[in-house]
C-alpha cells in the first residue's frame, strides 16, 4: 500500500555499454517479450535526442495487436516478428506525454500530450527527492526540535494524495509523512504523527506545511524483525527440509517461453503490472493438439483504501500499480527462503527517471512445487476380497514475484496444474501502516480510532486490499461467451417425489456487459467462459470456470471520492469485449485520477459480449482488521482463486499422468519395506 519502495534501487543501477545496443538484433523476439536492456536504452537514446529535461514514468512494450500475435504463434518458425515498439509515458514542462517509439526504425511514431485528469506513476527518484526536500524544510526541522527527536533518525515517505472533489487542473503533489528509526529498522512502526509536508513534484517545492498535533512516537523496543535482533525465548527449531530434484527441473525456459508438463506459456515483466502471463496453452494428449486457454493475465490494479478520517490519514487510498508501480516495487527474491532450493530465477528491467534502464535481478522465480499433496486418489474397498488403492502426488509449477510496496509485501503466485487448472494466489506480509497515539490500553479509548490498538501508542488502521486481475481467457480460440449457471432452489409440487425441494442448474449466457456484472455472495452460481463454437464429444461447450476465493466487496459508498476512483471493485466479476487500450481498471493515469477512466466507465457502453473476444476481470481482496499478531510484522495471509477446465477435456486429463520418477536419497531407504 504505501510509498517509497526504493530501498534497493541504487544498488541495482545499471548503465549499458554504448557498443551493445547498436548491435541489438531484434528478430529473435517473441512478440510479447518485454523490452530488453538494449531496447530500453535505445528508447532513451531516441527520445532524449529530441526532448530534453523530461522524466520517464513508464516504459514498456507497446504490444502488437492480438491478431498479429496469434498469427505469429501459428507460424512461429517462419513468421517475422512484428516491429518492436515501446510505450513511453513521460513528463515534460508540466505536461504528460505519451510516446510510441518504433525500435526498428529508431523513431518516435507518435507523441501525444495528455490533458485529462490524473497523472502517471511516480518515479522513485522524485519520491526520494521529495522526501529529502521535506527533511530540509526549516519549519519541519523546528517541529522535530520541539519533539526532541534526532533529525538523522527520521525517514520521509511520499504518499499519493488521491482526489477529493477538487475542481479544475491539479498540481502533481505528494504528502510527505515521517517515521523514526533510532533503534529499529521497522520504521513504519514508529510514525511521527501530526506533520504533513506537501510537495509539488513538478516544481520540486514544498507548497504546504502542517504541524497539527504532538503524539508520542511508539517505542522501538520489540519492533525489529531481523533474526540478529531477536532476544530469547525462541520457538522450537525444525529439522532441515527441502525439495530435491537430482535430475533437475522438468520445465524448460526459452527466453520468456516456459514449458512444463502439458503447459506452455510466456512470462513477461512489466514495471507497472509486474508479472504478465501470456498465450498459455495446454497440450491435450487425447486430441494431440495444443489448446489455447489464456491470452493474457495480470494484476491490473491493487486498491488499498484506509479507513482513518484524521487529517494525516483520510487521503490514504492507494493504487499500488497505477501510482507506485507494482513491478517497479518488485524485490530480488532470496534463494532458499523466498523460493525453494529447486527454483530458477529470472531478471526484469525497469527504467529510471532519466531513462536509464535498471536490471532488477531475480525478480521472478519459477519452481516445481511438491508439498506432499494428492493430485487424485481412490480406494475401492467394496469389491469382496479386494482392496484397490491408486493415488498420484500433486506436483505443480509456480511462477512467483514479490512486490514490496512500502510497508506491504505482496507475494504473487501463478500456479499451473497438470489438471489444466491455474491457481492464482496473493500472500500479504510485511508490516502494517500504523498511527501513533497516546493510548497504551484499550480501556483508555473513548473515541473512534479507526483501528486496533496493537502495542503501546500503536494503532493498526483498518483498510482493504483489492486486487483486480485482467483475465483474457481464449478458450480454444478468441470467440468466447460468459455463462452464469445459477444453482436454483426448486420446490416439488404434488406427489412427484417424497422430497419437498431440490436444486438444479439454470444457465444464462451474458449478451451484454450489464449481464455479466456480478457481486458474489450467497447465491451460488458457476461462472464460466465457454467457447460456443466448440463442444466436447458428448456435446457440452468447452470452457473454463472461475472458482472465486473468499468474497470481498467495497464497504464505501459509490459516491465516495476514493470509491469513484476505485469503482472497478463494485463488482467481483465484469466481462468486457477485448479492447487493447482497456488495460488498467483504475485508468491509465491513476495518480489523482477522478474516476473517469475506470472499468466501471468503460462498461457503461454495455457492449455485446456473446460469442466475442472477451476479457474477464476478477477482484479478490481482504478487509484487513489488524490484530496483535500482525505486530511488528505480519505472518503471511493468503487468498486466491482458480481457473479450472470445465467440460474442456473429454475426461479427467490426469488419469494417465504417471507419478514422478522416484528419488533415491543418498544412504536412505527408498521405501518402508527397505528398512532393516
Ligand atoms: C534543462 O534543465 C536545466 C536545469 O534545470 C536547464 O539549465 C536547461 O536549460 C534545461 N534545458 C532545456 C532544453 O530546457
Ligand atoms: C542483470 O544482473 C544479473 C546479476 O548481476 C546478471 O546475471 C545479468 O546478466 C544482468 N542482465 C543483463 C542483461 O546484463
Ligand atoms: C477501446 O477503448 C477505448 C477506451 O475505453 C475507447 O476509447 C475506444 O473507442 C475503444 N475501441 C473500440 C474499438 O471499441
Ligand atoms: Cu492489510
Amino acid at each position: 500500500m504505501a510509498p517509497a519502495c526504493n530501498t534497493l534501487f541504487f544498488f541495482l543501477f545499471f548503465t549499458f555499454p554504448l557498443s551493445i545496443f547498436s548491435a541489438a538484433s531484434i528478430h529473435f523476439h517473441h512478440p510479447l517479450d518485454p523490452l530488453t536492456l538494449q531496447e530500453l536504452d535505445q528508447v532513451r537514446t531516441i527520445i532524449t535526442a529530441s526532448h530534453h529535461n523530461l522524466t520517464f514514468h513508464y516504459v514498456g512494450l507497446d504490444e502488437p495487436d492480438k491478431s498479429i500475435v496469434v498469427s505469429w504463434l501459428a507460424h512461429r518458425t517462419t513468421a517475422k516478428t512484428p516491429p518492436r515498439r515501446a510505450l513511453v509515458i513521460a513528463r515534460l514542462n508540466h505536461q504528460t506525454h505519451q510516446f510510441i517509439v518504433d525500435l526498428s526504425t529508431h523513431s518516435i511514431v507518435s507523441d501525444e500530450i495528455y490533458s485529462g485528469s490524473g497523472f502517471p506513476m511516480l518515479t522513485f527518484e522524485e519520491q526520494t527527492a521529495a522526501n529529502s526536500l521535506a527533511l530540509t524544510h526549516a519549519p519541519f526541522r523546528a517541529s522535530v526540535g520541539r519533539r526532541g527527536l534526532k533529525m538523522e533518525e527520521i525517514v520521509g515517505l511520499s504518499y499519493t494524495v488521491g482526489w477529493y472533489g477538487e475542481e479544475g487542473t491539479s498540481r502533481r503533489i505528494v504528502k510527505v509523512m515521517f517515521c523514526y528509526l533510532d533503534g529499529t529498522v521497522n520504521l513504519y512502526m514508529r510514525p511521527i504523527e501530526g506533520i504533513t509536508v506537501t510537495v509539488d513534484l513538478d516544481e520540486m517545492k514544498v507548497i504546504a506545511y502542517h504541524d497539527r498535533l504532538m503524539v508520542p512516537v511508539p517505542k522501538a523496543d520489540g519492533t525489529d524483525f531481523r533474526e540478529s535482533k531477536q532476544k530469547p525465548p525462541f520457538g522450537p527449531r525444525l529439522k532441515g527440509i527441502t525439495v530435491v530434484q537430482p535430475d533437475g527441473p522438468s520445465f524448460t525456459i526459452h527466453g520468456h517461453q516456459i514449458s512444463w508438463a502439458n503447459w506452455d506459456f510466456h512470462l513477461a515483466f512489466d514495471m507497472r503490472a509486474g508479472p504478465i502471463i501470456s498465450v498459455a496453452s495446454i497440450y491435450d494428449v487425447e486430441k494431440k493438439e495444443q489448446r489455447r486457454v489464456l491470452y493474457r493475465g495480470y494484476i491490473s490494479e491493487l486498491f488499498v483504501p484506509y479507513m482513518d478520517l484524521t487529517e494525516e490519514w483520510y487521503f490514504r487510498t492507494f493504487f499500488d500499480a497505477g501510482e507506485y508501480g507494482f513491478g517497479l516495487c518488485a524485490m530480488p527474491l532470496q534463494p532458499l527462503t523466498d523460493c525453494p532450493e529447486n527454483a530458477v530465477f529470472m531478471d526484469g528491467y525497469v527504467t529510471g527517471q532519466n531513462g536509464t534502464p535498471v536490471n532488477m535481478t531475480n525478480v521472478f522465480c519459477i519452481f516445481e512445487r511438491y508439498a506432499g499433496d494428492i493430485m487424485w486418489r481412490h480406494t475401492e474397498a467394496e469389491i469382496p476380497g479386494k482392496l484397490i488403492t491408486e493415488s498420484r502426488p500433486e506436483v505443480s509449477l509456480v511462477v512467483r514475484m514479490v512486490s514490496a510496496v512500502g510497508n506491504y509485501d505482496y507475494i504473487i503466485d501463478w500456479e499451473f496444474l497438470q489438471s489444466g487448472s491455474i491457481k492464482l494466489s496473493v500472500g500479504l506480509s510485511g508490516v502494517l501502516e500504523v498511527r501513533g497515539t497516546t493510548y497504551t490500553h484499550v480501556d483508555q479509548i473513548h473515541e473512534e480510532v479507526y483501528g486496533t490498538l496493537l502495542a503501546d501508542n500503536t494503532l493498526g488502521a483498518y483498510h482493504d486490499h483489492f486486487l483486480t486481475y485482467h483475465l483474457d481467457l481464449d478458450v480454444d480460440g478468441d470467440t468466447n461467451s460468459f455463462v452464469k449457471s445459477n444453482l436454483r432452489k426448486t420446490l416439488v409440487s404434488g406427489n412427484r417425489s417424497p422430497r419437498r425441494s431440490y436444486w438444479t442448474v439454470v444457465s444464462e449466457t451474458a449478451k451484454r456487459e450489464s449481464d455479466a456484472k456480478i457481486q458474489l455472495g450467497l447465491k451460488p452460481a458457476e461462472l464460466l467462459v465457454v467457447n460456443p463454437n466448440k463442444r466436447t464429444k458428448v456435446g457440452n461447450y468447452v470452457g473454463y470456470r472461475l472458482i472465486p476465493g473468499s468474497v470481498v466487496g467495497p464497504l464505501l459508498t459509490d459516491d465516495d471520492y476514493s470509491q469513484r476512483r476505485g469503482a472497478f471493485t463494485r463488482y467481483n466479476v465484469w466481462v468486457t469485449p477485448y479492447n487493447k487500450s482497456e488495460k488498467w481498471v483504475g485508468g491509465l493515469y491513476t495518480d489523482q485520477s477522478r474516476g473517469d477512466d475506470t472499468l466501471a466507465q468503460w462498461s457503461l457502453r454495455d457492449r455485446e459480449i456473446e460469442n466475442k473476444d472477451i476479457v474477464m476481470w476478477y477482484t479478490m481482496g481482504f478487509h484487513h482488521v489488524p490484530y496483535q499478531e500482525d505486530f511488528p510484522l505480519m505472518p503471511t495471509i493468503s487468498g486466491g482463486f482458480e481457473l479450472r477446465p470445465s467440460n474442456f477435456f473429454d475426461s479427467n486429463p490426469v488419469l494417465k499422468v504417471k507419478p514422478p520418477r522416484q528419488v533415491k536419497w543418498p544412504s536412505c531407504p527408498t521405501s518402508i519395506s527397505d528398512l532393516p
